[in-house]
């Protein structure tokens, strides 16, 4: 898909950060005041090995900022990738629900920058830990920025964001001990869990492989909550939003993730980085779910209850429009870090619903910003000014950058000629919703089904995710070390699938229980299972060749030629790096040496034919465990003629039926077995025969 760049932009923010944008160039150093310096690598001291002087200003000034480089990191999503990228709606149905014209006019083209996050590690973890995935786009429209901050999962672990500090400070590292980094797998989160059934449908998602992508472009997003669009007559229709990844969703194996977590901590942000760069941009339909106010109460769960979905099969998604993500940051702190959404930051046409959790929401993101970034003024930052210009009476501040002319800070005036004028049409308005009632501390009782859906979400798996979370609970549970816990949330289980519970129980070595707790309602939506998304394309994905000298090169360029045209990452790996010499006497270009990285960082394996390269890999260990490994991994593993020997030795029988085993002759059934297998992305039947590696 290519949007046309050459659309309507009036609110361009590329041409806005222009201003921001410090090139490198050929002028002299200058300290922070504009003056020259003759020397920035020796202190200024009394003789050469006296005593530095205070009076070196230089030296203070540049080791004061350094000093100060730092600002507080996020206490949740502090680690996080960003990327710029366009929307443009397909057309014009939406009008008939809202006023945001950036949703309803396929003429406007508007910029966006989208912030992918974990949740609970340091600035500095791993990308592949087992959590959430934050997905937060801020849209520049025309009539101001419109922040959508939503996660790839579509429920939340709570229902009341007054008990969001209890989760947060329960799934982080223990207090006593800062133990353990990025991982819910400890005995606080279980504790929670346990202790607050309402997290058991958002534990089901975590403990899918949806927790695990295998890239930012693979996953879906959602807003989470249910919002209001509100039209021109000022009618509100609920609304869930949805971003639905044009290449599927696909996960990574979590034994994989574990060890890509040593091998390549930022695989997930590497991948957006080089698929940017390669031109292989991710793309997201944005979809809603729409429900009239006045069929809110058809549901049996509450519209207002985070910890509930519509199920796809019940209310579809109507695909509204196209994000493509297209220009990487140029400076992450300055872009990525200083970035701040807030799900208040809404335009004339989306307004909010009275879900709790998102009422919290809009208190906690302005507040949060004010001490990460250090006072009122972060609105002013590049990254996060709108593309429209700002006019108010707000003055003043840390890090105040605009120089406001005038006597009149206040509203109304005459000194300024009254300015800034209100705006008689086309401003926000909130949607006159009509409440009453007592106030009160209670959770409704429209909320207090705690397991339904988990169920729900358990009955739409196919088997392999079935396998993948019964062991993703015994991995987290069998890190608890009170068995209590254990117990407590096997006895939830047991609400939500008996057998779910009795595999659980079993691998953590608690009582398993006999009956139900809860009979399971049998339903299902296929729409949750990701053996359902979309298969077949290789963008984005990357292939290893291991070879070596004799390879015959046949089969390396018909990979090249055949894959990398549609988007696929063709490496060449070997011993060393520099050049081999091929069977026929050419010269092929080593991508990277074999021991700077590892299978689980590619989807599939190649190894071509040629006697003399056959030879020397099979003497490789490396090589020989990266094929054994990528083959436990369920990836595509192939073959070309003699290439076979190297297969034999990591211990893969040809005599089995297995799509993404692929072995040719030629080097056009290469290609179009890995292509095929690529697309397929894993074959986890593999999985049931226990491979070792
Ligand atoms: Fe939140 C950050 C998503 C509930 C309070 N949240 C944050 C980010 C994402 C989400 C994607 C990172 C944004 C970025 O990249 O900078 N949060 C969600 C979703 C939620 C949710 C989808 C439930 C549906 N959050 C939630 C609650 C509260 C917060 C209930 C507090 C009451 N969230 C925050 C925060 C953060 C944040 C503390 C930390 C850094 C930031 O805001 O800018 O304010």
């Amino acid at each position: 898909m290519s949007i046309d760049r050459q659309s309507r932009r009036e609110a361009d923010k590329h041409r806005d950060l222009d201003a921001a944008r410090v090139a490198p160039d050929d002028a002299n150093l200058t300290t922070d005041q504009g003056i020259e310096v003759d020397d920035t690598d020796n202190s200024l001291t009394v003789g050469e090995r006296g005593p530095t002087l205070l009076e070196d200003f230089h030296f203070r000034e540049k080791i004061t900022h350094f000093d100060h480089e730092r600002i507080p990191e996020r206490v949740v999503h502090a680690r996080g990738a960003g990327a710029y990228g366009r929307f443009r709606p397909y057309d014009g149905w939406l009008a008939e629900y809202t006023v945001a014209r950036f949703l309803c006019d396929p003429s406007v083209e508007t910029d966006v920058f989208v912030r992918f996050s974990t949740v609970a590690g340091s600035r500095g973890s791993a990308d592949t830990v087992r959590d959430v995935r934050g997905f937060a786009t801020k849209f520049y429209t025309e009539q101001g920025n419109f922040d959508l901050v939503g996660n790839n999962m579509p429920v939340f672990f709570i229902q009341d964001g007054i008990k969001f500090p209890d989760f947060v400070h329960a799934v982080k590292p223990e207090p006593h001990n800062e133990i353990p980094q990025a991982q819910s797998a400890h005995d606080t989160l279980w504790d929670f869990v346990q202790l607050q059934p309402e997290t058991m449908h958002m534990m089901m998602w975590l403990m899918s492989d949806r927790a695990i992508p295998r890239s930012f472009a693979m996953m879906e997003g959602f807003g989470v909550h249910t919002f209001r669009l509100v039209n021109a007559a000022g009618r509100s229709t609920f609304v869930k939003f949805h971003w639905k990844p044009v290449l599927g969703i696909h996960s990574l194996d979590w034994d994989e993730t574990q060890k890509i977590a040593g091998k390549d901590p930022d695989f997930n942000r590497r991948d957006l980085w080089d698929n940017i760069e390669a031109g292989n941009f991710p793309e997201y339909e944005l979809g809603v779910q729409l429900v009239p106010e006045d069929e809110a109460d058809r549901f049996d769960f509450d519209l207002l209850d985070p910890t509930k979905i519509i199920p796809e099969e019940e209310v579809p998604v109507r695909p509204v429009g196209r994000m493509v993500l297209d220009r990487n940051p140029e400076n992450f702190f300055a872009e990525t870090e200083q970035v701040a959404f807030h799900i208040g930051n809404v335009v004339p046409g989306i307004d909010f619903s009275d879900d709790p959790l998102l009422q919290a929401r809009l208190f906690s993101y302005l507040d949060t910003q004010l001490i990460r970034l250090g006072g009122p003024n972060f609105t002013q930052l590049p990254v996060n000014r709108p593309a429209v210009p700002v006019r108010n009476h707000h003055r003043d501040g840390y890090h105040q950058t605009a120089i406001h002319q005038g006597r009149a800070a206040y509203h109304k005036n005459t000194l300024s000629g009254g300015c800034p004028a209100i705006a008689t049409e086309g401003a926000f308005t909130h949607f006159p919703e009509r409440v009453e009632g007592r106030k009160i501390r209670k959770r409704a009782e429209s909320f207090a089904d705690h397991y339904g859906q988990a169920t729900l979400f358990w009955n739409s798996m196919s088997d392999w995710e079935k396998g993948h979370i019964v062991s993703a609970f015994r991995f987290e549970l069998g890190k608890v070390e009170h068995k209590e816990i254990r117990k407590g949330v096997v006895e939830h289980l047991n609400h939500v699938d008996h057998d779910l519970a009795v595999q659980v129980a079993k691998g953590v070595g608690v009582q398993a229980p006999e009956s139900p707790a809860t009979p399971n309602h049998g339903r299902s939506s296929p729409a949750l299972s990701q053996a359902n998304t979309k298969f077949g394309s290789v963008k984005g994905r990357k292939i290893a060749v291991l070879a070596a000298d004799g390879v015959d090169s046949s089969a390396v360029a018909a990979l090249g030629e055949g894959l990398t045209g549609e988007g696929a990452i063709v490496e060449i790996l070997a011993a060393h790096d520099g050049v081999l010499q091929s069977a026929n006497g050419g010269r092929i270009e080593v991508t990277r040496q074999l021991k700077t990285v590892a299978s689980v960082v590619y989807d599939a394996v190649v190894v071509p034919g040629g006697p003399e390269n056959a030879r020397t890999l099979s003497m490789d260990g490396d090589a020989v465990h990266f094929v054994a490994e990528a083959f436990k991994h369920c990836k595509a593993v192939a073959a070309h003629a003699e290439g076979r020997a190297v297969l034999e030795r990591a211990g893969i029988a040809f005599d089995r039926d297995d799509p993404a085993l692929v072995v040719a002759d030629d080097a056009a059934g290469l290609v179009s077995g890995v292509r095929e297998a690529v697309g397929a992305h894993r074959n986890w039947a593999r999985e049931t025969d226990h491979i070792p590696a």
